[in-house]
Parts: structure tokens; sequence; C-alpha cells
């Protein structure tokens, strides 16, 4: 007999163009679990306006993102790809279960306090977004949420939401569980910190070789060891030990930082040339059709949860 394939769900922000560090930290594990798992995919739009204000941005990076995911390989013949605003049973949701946690509670994000201390407007948006996410995941009856190491927090608040909720109206979600690759953890930025969107220290998914060249370039080396360790931690995202010994253990290149550099633009060039001719031909009528496709598919879901959900809180008549 077929047994039911668990429920896998995960997001990724249109809040700028995608990097390679929400590629290695989460979406290459979208990929890698397209057939084991029922997928649902999301381009969370909403969660994007915490940071992005300007429609003319939102509308690109969201059209931008859908294409993105379609050129690295997310099939919509597979898995769900939708958009998160079409679905007005997210912040819904949302809404309900902010009224079942506390302010304290929500005080403990790592996500919040890291992103108003590097300046971020501290919005309402912003401060109850683990609330969002936790309504993306449960709607969807989700068992797994692969995400990167910086989002471990968040699965943790969609599951004690989720306890919240069932404790007070009986069971209804599922606790979901975070999925993370233990050998990638956070993939750092040309800055040494976090690689964040909104931080303006990425390697874009989709760079031309100019802006991967410029990208490298930039990214800040100190003298004192011999391998520049940010340059390393991303050449090891693409190199195995071989790969990577031939550079860095190799007495010709050692110290020559610039040399090290050259080695990591060519393989960044290597890896994302292919998607980058897949993504030129998909057009923006496409992109628009799969994931209007999509979005029905996941509003059908989550309206059934919805008002499951809307009967056990007291508001349905
Ligand atoms: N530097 C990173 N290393 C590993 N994983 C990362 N992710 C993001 N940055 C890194 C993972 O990518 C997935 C999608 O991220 P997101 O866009 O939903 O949110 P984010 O983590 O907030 O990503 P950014 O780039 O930092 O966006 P902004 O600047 O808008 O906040 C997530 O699973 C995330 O873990």
């Amino acid at each position: 007999m077929e047994t039911a394939k668990k429920r896998l769900f995960s997001g990724v922000q249109p809040s700028g163009p995608l990097h390679i560090g929400n590629y290695f930290g989460a979406l290459k594990q979208w990929l890698d679990h397209q057939e084991e798992y029922d997928c649902v995919f999301s381009v969370v739009d909403y969660h994007a306006l915490t940071s992005l204000k300007d429609p003319k941005l939102v509308h690109e990076y969201t059209l931008s993102a859908i294409k993105d995911l379609l050129a690295i390989g997310i099939d919509p013949n597979k898995s769900i790809l939708f958009q998160q605003s079409r679905v007005s049973e997210h912040t819904e949701l949302a809404w309900i279960l902010d009224c079942l946690v506390t302010v304290p509670f929500l005080e403990l994000s790592h996500a919040y306090k890291d992103k108003v201390a590097k300046g971020l407007e501290a919005n309402a948006g912003l401060f109850t977004y683990p609330m969002l996410m936790a309504a993306d995941i449960l709607l969807y009856d989700t068992d797994v949420v692969p995400v990167g190491e910086d989002q471990r927090q968040h699965v943790e608040y969609a599951r004690e939401a989720a306890a919240k909720f069932n404790n007070a109206y009986t069971q209804t979600f599922k606790e979901p569980k975070e999925m993370i690759v233990k050998n990638v953890a956070i993939v750092p930025g040309t800055d040494g910190k976090k690689m964040s969107k909104s931080y303006g220290n990425t390697i874009p998914l989709f760079a031309t070789k100019e802006e991967i060249t410029k990208a490298v370039m930039s990214i800040v080396t100190d003298s004192s060891g011999e391998r520049p360790e940010n340059v390393f931690a991303i050449h090891k995202l693409f190199l195995d030990q071989s790969g990577l010994d031939k550079i860095y253990s190799n007495p010709t290149m050692r110290g020559k930082y610039k040399l090290i550099k050259e080695a990591l633009i060519e393989d960044l060039e290597k890896f994302i040339a292919p998607m980058r001719e897949k993504r030129a031909n998909i057009s923006d009528e496409e992109a628009v059709r799969i994931i209007n496709e999509g979005s029905e598919k996941a509003k059908a879901l989550a309206a059934a949860k919805m008002a499951e959900v809307r009967s056990k809180v007291g508001v349905a008549l």
C-alpha cells in the first residue's frame, strides 16, 4: 500500500535578488526533496513588506523570485509554488496566533534583534513576523521546514504557536520540525557577516560574470592567516575536499588572495551560468501563469484548514 508523503513547506522573501546564501542554506534542500516530500513552496511577499516599501521593487522582486525558483529547478508539476499574498488565510491565521502569544515571547527573536541592531525599522510587522511565518507553515499540516540556521528559531516559534493553539482549542495543528543542513550553517556575505538581501553584502544567485567579479573582489579578507576565511567559507560550498586542497594547500597559491579570489570567480561562474541561461528563457507571462495556478491550489488547502480554525475559535456562526 502506498503511504502518503510527508508535507514539506518553505518560503523565501522577495526582499531583494536571491543570493547564494538563500540557495545553499535553504533552496538546495527544496530541490533535493521534491520527490520524497509533498512540497509547498511560497514566495512570501507580505513578509518582504517588513523591509521593503517601494511597490515597484516589491513587484519586481516577487516576479524575479518566481523566475529564480523555476530556473533552479522547482517543478510546478511536482510541487505547489504560490504567492503568499494571494492566500489571505495566512494573515488571518497570523492574527489569531498573535492573540495567543505574548510580547515577551516575541521579544526573544534573534532575527528581530539583529535586524533592528542593523538599523532596520522596528515596525510591528517585523516584530510579529514569527507568527506570520508560523501561519505559513501550520496552514499546510507541515511536517518539515527546510531553512537556513538563521531561521531555526522561527520554526521553534511555529512549533510553540501550534502547541498553544492545540492546547487552547483542541488538537488542530501538526508541530513542524526544522530541516537544516549541518555543514552549511550560515553563509557569510562579502563583509563576513550573514549574507542577507537587506545588508547589501550578497553574491546574487543569478549574478552576471561582472557582478560575480565585483562581489568576490570586495570580500573582506584579513592578512593574519594564510587562508582568507571569508573566501574559503564560500568556496567550500562549491568544491569537495580535493578541489579545495588544489587551491588552499597549493604552495603557489598560499597567501595569494587575488589568485584565490579569481579561482572562486571561475567556480561561481561555472555554477551560475547554466541557471542564468535557463532563467533567461522564462517569460513574465509564464511565471505569472504558474504562480496563479499554484496559488489556487494553496488557497484550497488553506481555506479548508481555516474553516476548521474559525469554527474552533468561535467566529464561525
Ligand atoms: N546567509 C545565509 N546562510 C544560510 N541560509 C540563509 N538564508 C538566508 N540567508 C542565509 C535562508 O534562506 C531562506 C530564505 O530566506 P528569506 O528570504 O525568507 O529570509 P532571510 O533569512 O531573512 O533571508 P535574507 O537574505 O537575510 O533576507 P532579508 O535581508 O530580507 O531578511 C531561509 O530559509 C533562510 O534561512
